[in-house]
């Protein structure tokens, strides 16, 4: 009875729902490269490489399993140009194909498509959980059912109890579950940070770059060089690199920015790890066992875990469980544009410059510069939610709407009203200038409010307090800062609104 099974391209394992009871000698292997799924959001040049040269090399994995891969290039004379398509063509083709199995997609969009796919095909569809993360979905809601707030913090209690990582018995070990107040040092001028691995494009990925620049020539960012890997040998190799040489520095500048410095000590793992060549338990087991040996400290094992078994983990729980309206909320109606910078880099404020540039060149931005620096200014100047979300779905390699969307719209914009952060990431330059030293190379001055050369933040994150002053009146977390609002004289307000509106209109938001 064979059986077509459809593999996505960020359904790169072996170990995959679709793959588990495969028969190589019957079934057969479908991926599709597919203009829709291609332009549905207009990817980073480097993401797409990225994506199709890991499918293709993917296909060949399978084939060396002995699988019949059916794999349909972008350019084929007859891609139909949609994976609904292409999966009804191959069953009209293969004739004898029973059934259809999928596991079920990374987003809400392509899921509502595959849900119509039993009424559409002549054959039995299957859709599948996608079983590559820790917890599953049930295991999400079923936490999530009574309670009134869903902090990350006790959902990741939960998981670490449940998987027994970093406990030492009933306790978390070293006494603490977190030990984030260690991991928040500034980079010191006098350090270096590490060398990284990285790897040469083959055949098949310059073959991939050709085809992204010929098809996609408009598209954001840089394509070359082009230095990821695409395999699961070489995400393996960039993993145990990280976890020998890096990892035991990842916790104490965790949160810290520096110039021209993308990578700090940051694992470059999240495009491996969300198109599966590589298991986040795993992983999180080889961090844990370094810190049982000895050879790397609890506050950057800890740290580390935290962002896959917590962080992660948590907000593909909470995309699911909140449902495809979750992204339609803009609690505090933010409606202007992006400013046109937010695609080039040109802007004088230098902490904005490096990481968009470093956007445009790897495809890449660590988490404080996603967070409190463009993610920042987007909720200080109200920029509405769906150009964000376009925005950070379009310039990030690893960028799939199940991790996009809590993130953004949650976690940097408080567009959720308070779901995912009991209080918005907002920073004026002070938060900057202690965690990095761009304020030191940029030609605004961090400690200005409304003065001409005064750093852009300090008036726009007090404009954003005197503009959301009511709606956040209630949230016991902005109590403090609020009354220091309060305190402001008509005359400061004024020179404030005034500054934020002329900086506003200076970036051509409205
Ligand atoms: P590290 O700092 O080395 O962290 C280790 C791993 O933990 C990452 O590889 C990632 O898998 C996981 N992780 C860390 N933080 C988070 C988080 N907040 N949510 C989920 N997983 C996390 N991550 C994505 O994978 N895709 C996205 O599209 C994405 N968009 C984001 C948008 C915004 C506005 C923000 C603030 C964060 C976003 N993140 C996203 C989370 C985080 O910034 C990236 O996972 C991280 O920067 C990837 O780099 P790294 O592998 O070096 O991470
Ligand atoms: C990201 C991506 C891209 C660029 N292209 C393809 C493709 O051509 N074929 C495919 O099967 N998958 C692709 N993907 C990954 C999908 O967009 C991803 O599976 C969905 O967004 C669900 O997470």
């Amino acid at each position: 009875m064979p059986s077509l099974i459809l593999v996505l391209g960020d359904q790169l394992s072996l170990s995959m729902s679709s793959l588990k009871d495969a028969n190589p000698e019957s079934d057969i292997v479908l991926m599709a490269e597919v203009m829709e799924e291609a332009t549905y959001v207009g990817h980073h040049k480097k993401k797409l490489a990225f994506v199709f040269s890991a499918m293709r090399h993917f296909a060949h994995e399978l084939e060396k399993k002995g699988f019949s891969v059916r794999y349909v290039h972008l350019t084929d004379k007859n891609n139909q140009g949609a994976l609904r398509a292409e999966v009804s063509r191959a069953i009209e083709d293969l004739s004898d194909v029973e059934k259809l199995i999928v596991t079920k997609p990374g987003e809400w969009r392509l899921l509502a498509d595959m849900e119509d796919w039993p009424d559409l095909f002549d054959v039995e569809v299957e859709l599948r959980d996608d079983t590559r993360f820790i917890a599953t979905l049930d295991d999400f809601s079923d936490w999530a059912a009574d309670r009134k707030q869903l902090r990350m913090e006790y959902f990741y209690r939960e998981m670490r109890r449940k998987t027994g990582l970093l406990m030492d018995g009933d306790e978390p070990a070293g006494g603490e579950w977190n030990y984030d107040q260690e991991n928040r040092k500034r980079l010191p001028n006098s350090k270096q940070t590490p060398q990284r691995w990285f790897c040469e494009p083959d055949d098949i990925t310059q073959e991939v770059m050709d085809l992204v620049e010929d098809q996609f020539p408009d598209n954001f960012g840089r394509l070359r060089p082009f230095n990821y890997g695409v395999t699961q040998k070489q995400a393996e190799a960039a993993r145990d690199a990280f976890i020998s040489d890096i990892l035991p520095g990842f916790g104490d500048y965790q949160d810290a920015m520096a110039q021209e410095e993308p990578w700090m000590w940051h694992s470059i793992l999240s495009l491996y790890l969300n198109v599966g060549l590589l298991d986040p338990l795993d992983l999180c087991k080889r961090a844990e066992a370094e810190w049982r040996e000895g050879r790397a400290p609890l506050n950057a094992v800890e740290g580390f875990v935290r962002q896959i078994l917590g962080w992660r983990e948590y907000v593909r729980g909470l995309y699911w469980y909140k449902g495809p309206e979750y992204k339609n909320s803009n609690f505090l109606n933010a409606q202007n544009d992006m400013p046109e910078f937010y695609w080039t880099g040109e802007t004088d404020m230098a902490c904005m410059s490096d990481a968009i540039q470093q956007t445009i060149e790897h495809a890449y931005a660590h988490h404080i510069q996603r967070l409190m620096v463009t993610g920042n200014f987007a909720l200080l100047t109200g920029i509405h939610p769906d150009q964000v979300n376009n925005w950070y779905m379009r310039v990030y390699a690893d960028a799939y709407e199940w991790v996009e969307l809590p993130n953004t719209h949650g976690m940097a914009l408080f567009a959720d009203g308070g779901v995912i952060a009991s209080k918005p990431y907002a920073a004026s330059a002070n938060y900057i200038n202690k965690m990095s030293d761009y304020c030191g190379n940029c030609r605004y001055n961090h400690k200005g409010r409304v003065e001409d050369d005064a750093c852009p933040f300090n008036a726009l994150y007090w404009n954003f307090l005197i503009r959301n002053q009511d709606v956040l009146q209630t949230n016991p977390r902005m109590g403090l800062v609020l009354k220091n609002v309060e305190r402001l004289s008509d005359d400061d307000r004024k020179q404030i609104q005034a500054r934020a509106a002329s900086l506003m209109k200076s970036f051509g938001m409205c």
